[in-house]
């Protein structure tokens, strides 16, 4: 068993946790925050069996999409009459994924 950690767009929850329970499989879904643009975004843990693990990738993948952000470069130590914080697109997601081995999965 595998423990699937997808960090996600919130956009991209209730699409993503309709498809899994659809299909019977658990999730749970924790509000995380990037460290690279401090917004919030969601985490969603997937207890799973090896052989499911395609499974779940191919519907994460159907149900996550990449967006562009803009983004405002932060000002520069130096003359700031000559700073011009031009914004800059960033390109967030479809989903990064961690998996994980499961040592041992219990329920009581
Ligand atoms: P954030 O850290 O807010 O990053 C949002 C997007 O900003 C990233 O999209 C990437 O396109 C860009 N980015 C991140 N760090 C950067 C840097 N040092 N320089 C330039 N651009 C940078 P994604 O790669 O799709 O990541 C989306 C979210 O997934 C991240 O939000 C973070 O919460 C999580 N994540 C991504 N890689 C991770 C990792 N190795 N470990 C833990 N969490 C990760």
């Amino acid at each position: 068993m595998k423990l699937m950690i997808a960090v996600i767009q919130d956009k991209d929850v209730p699409k993503l946790m309709d498809a899994l329970v659809r299909v019977g499989y658990s999730a749970t879904k924790l509000a995380s925050t990037g460290g690279f643009l401090r917004e919030g975004n969601s985490t969603i843990l997937i207890g799973v069996d090896d052989d499911e693990i395609e499974n779940v990738l191919e519907i994460v993948k159907n149900t996550c999409r990449a967006r562009e952000q803009l983004v405002t470069p932060i000002t520069p130590v130096g003359p700031a009459e000559s700073y011009v914080p031009y914004p800059v697109g960033v390109v967030v997601g479809g989903a990064t994924v961690f998996i994980l081995p499961i040592e041992r999965f219990v329920k009581v």
